[in-house]
């Protein structure tokens, strides 16, 4: 597979000279300065894709191309943002950058609860305490039915949690759970809103009445809509899973699960409409079985995030080790090895360690901890490139 790093643009702390000394090929970025939903000049695509190249890399990957809320929602503008969605494609498939990550995560798109979650060992990883996201949601948020999502056990360990919290504890919650992971991926709330839990509830009641089956509707009215211009300049659209692969705050989430994966491939069954395998969202799923995943869907998968997780009986999970987890990111890597040693792959989120956190560094892209597991990937690649060798021989 290409070895790829998902990079921030300029302003990163991690420069791309950094990166080729530690044998990355390509590059895996956005034009974070452009407001979500306007167009991608041919121009600014150039710009970006010229400055990495003048360090000896190439923009394999798009992450992300986003796609507004009201194509989504399915709200009155939709067309517009299609129409400039399409020209923003076409400008890619002009300067030549073919992959595009996108998700159709409704208002969130990834959750966590603790960004720093002690190993023991030193360093940190990212956390989903369940009870936690349960306490936000119930007693932050006060969405109207909220428990009745949550479990007994949940509701149980919530309380607990109730006793103990303190007005810097809920501030911490917000944080993490609806503004630092999601400003800096192009989310809806960034670090500069005063009111991030009020703007929550007004993006949360786009939904109303919105289901899965609605969600899935608008999905495919997107995916045809875009489909000529990703034929036209072979452009492979990858849907990113929902992380976490579950239902949450009463939103339609439809990139979960088996059944989901493939009625999305089907219901548009144009090679360019192909999934981002992220083994990190599809393992913090227990119903998931991730290598069978990858077996399955490997012919329509275009862009694949290495990394692991762990569940635990209480349904929280956490980040693990490139090397352990439910993910069993070896028999991926024969997999994918297999059927396209071409695929872009990047090491996603890695722990904090030796000094990351003091680096300011957006949560889940450490720098050591990252380039640690791509060590342990690159070695991980090399063995099975040699035993798919050995096997032709
Ligand atoms: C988080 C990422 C996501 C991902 C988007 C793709 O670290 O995995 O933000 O980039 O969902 O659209």
């Amino acid at each position: 597979m290409e070895k790829t790093w998902r990079w921030f643009g300029p302003n990163d702390k991690i420069t791309l000279s950094m990166l080729r000394q530690i044998g990355v090929e390509g590059i895996v970025t956005a034009l974070h300065h452009i407001p979500n939903g306007e167009v991608w000049s041919l121009e600014e695509v150039v710009k970006m894709r010229d400055f990495i190249e003048r360090s000896g890399l190439r923009w394999s990957v798009v992450e992300s191309l986003p796609v507004s809320e009201s194509i989504k929602y399915g709200g009155p503008d939709r067309d517009h943002l299609i129409e400039n969605y399409i020209e923003s494609l076409a400008n890619l498939g002009r300067a030549g950058v073919k992959t595009v990550c996108y998700n159709f995560m409704p208002v969130l798109d990834w959750a966590r609860t603790t960004l720093e979650y002690p190993n023991g060992d030193g360093t940190s990883s990212l956390y989903f305490n369940r009870a936690e996201f349960a306490y936000f949601d119930i007693h932050i948020l006060k969405r109207k039915g909220a428990e009745k999502d949550y479990d007994e056990q949940t509701l149980n360990r919530m309380q607990q949690i109730a006793c103990t919290m303190d007005e810097a504890g809920e501030r911490r919650l917000v944080d993490n759970i609806i503004v630092k992971t999601q400003g800096f991926v192009n989310g809806n709330i960034t670090e500069q809103d005063q009111q991030p839990v009020e703007k929550f509830r007004r993006l949360l009641a786009l939904y109303d009445g919105i289901d899965a089956r609605r969600l899935r509707a608008n999905m495919k009215y997107f995916l045809e809509a875009i489909m000529p211009v990703c034929n036209e300049w072979d452009i492979k659209m990858c849907v990113h899973p929902d992380d976490p692969p579950l239902q949450i705050l009463g939103l339609p989430r439809i990139v979960t699960c088996d059944e989901d994966i493939k009625a999305f491939l089907d219901m548009v069954p144009d090679p360019h409409n192909g999934l981002t395998f992220c083994a990190g969202s599809l393992s913090a799923g227990a119903h998931n079985d991730v290598p069978a995943l990858a077996r399955k869907y490997a012919d329509r998968t275009w862009f694949v995030h290495l990394r692991s997780c762990d569940v635990l009986p209480n349904g929280d999970f956490h980040e693990a080790s490139h090397l352990a987890g439910r993910a069993d990111l070896i028999s991926l890597v024969r997999t994918f090895e297999r059927v396209n040693p071409a695929l872009p792959m990047r090491v996603d989120h890695a722990p904090l360690m030796l000094g990351d956190e003091k680096m300011g560094y957006n949560a889940g892209y450490s720098f050591h901890g990252r380039m640690l597991a791509l060590g342990q990937m690159d070695g991980v690649m090399a063995v099975v490139r040699r035993e798919i060798e050995e096997m032709k021989a």
